[in-house]
């Protein structure tokens, strides 16, 4: 049986990570247009930088580890995966730190930057700066951005996702609000026989077109499901 999975900030939400538009979301603070997107960038890098450096400290708090419902992901993965693709558009690091092995972040990762220039990845804890050196010791500056798809950008691994979806015997949608293309039409990439199960707190515009609305909290639903 194949399997694809779709995360979203919900599932982060039970490990302290907030999501970005329930209550006291992580957009409330930051007008979209003003911190996620190239233009905003463009227009004040420090501005943006420090959203995200603010982000990237917080998840590497202590504090913040995976729940049970990454742990439950990635014990489903090592007994399934062949057939099995986790898909996120979360860009912080916990389902890898679960242990999920093969994971495709769409919307980038917080913990890497890209080098402008070269789109070279680099693992990256600290914070970022327009006057952040170049790691490769060259003396370029402040050519490093946060490996996060913006609004406007291309999502990373579409073609994957894509071929996944129509594969797919079963694809699970858990913690999305379904309100970001191309990530909430996804669902609409499989199959009419594909099994499709929505696991949210609650309804979202795209639950009409899955089989089963599983309603309650991620760390508890998910390792419910997968047993
Ligand atoms: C693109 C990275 C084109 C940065 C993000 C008009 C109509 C439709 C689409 C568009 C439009 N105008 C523009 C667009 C396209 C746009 C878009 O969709 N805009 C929306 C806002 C209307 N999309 C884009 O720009 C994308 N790119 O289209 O490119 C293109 C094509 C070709 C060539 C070049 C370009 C890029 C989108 C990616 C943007 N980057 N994030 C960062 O993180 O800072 S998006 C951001 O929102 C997050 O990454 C996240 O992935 C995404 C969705 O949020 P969710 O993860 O769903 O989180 P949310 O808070 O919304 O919801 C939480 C859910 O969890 C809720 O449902 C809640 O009930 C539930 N929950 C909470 N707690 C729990 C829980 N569930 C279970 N258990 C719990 N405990």
């Amino acid at each position: 049986m194949k399997i694809l999975v779709l995360t979203g900030a919900g599932i982060s939400a039970e490990s302290g990570i907030p999501t970005f538009r329930d209550k006291d979301g992580l957009w409330e603070g930051y007008p979209l247009e003003e911190v996620a997107t190239p233009e905003a960038f463009h227009r004040n890098p420090e501005r943006v930088h420090a959203f995200y450096n603010q982000r990237r400290r917080a998840l590497l708090s202590p504090e913040i580890k995976p729940n049970a419902a990454h742990e439950a992901l990635a014990r489903f993965e090592s007994t399934h995966d062949d057939d099995f693709l986790l898909v996120t558009q979360n860009i912080d690091d916990l389902h890898q730190r679960a242990g999920s092995k093969n994971v495709l972040a769409m919307h980038g990762e917080l913990l890497k930057a890209r080098c402008m220039l070269t789109d070279e990845l680099f693992d990256w804890r600290d914070d970022l700066s327009p006057h952040t050196p170049h790691p490769d010791g060259s003396d370029l500056i402040g050519k490093l951005r946060p490996h996060v798809v913006w609004f406007g950008e291309m999502p990373i691994g579409l073609n994957t996702i894509e071929r996944a979806a129509a594969q797919a015997d079963l694809f699970i949608a858990i913690g999305t609000s379904a309100l970001v293309y191309p990530a909430a039409g996804i669902v609409q990439w499989t199959q009419p026989s594909c099994r499709k199960v929505e696991i949210n707190l609650g309804a979202t515009p795209a639950s009409d077109a899955f089989d089963q609305s599983i309603r309650g909290a991620a760390s508890t639903e998910v390792p419910r499901f997968l047993q």
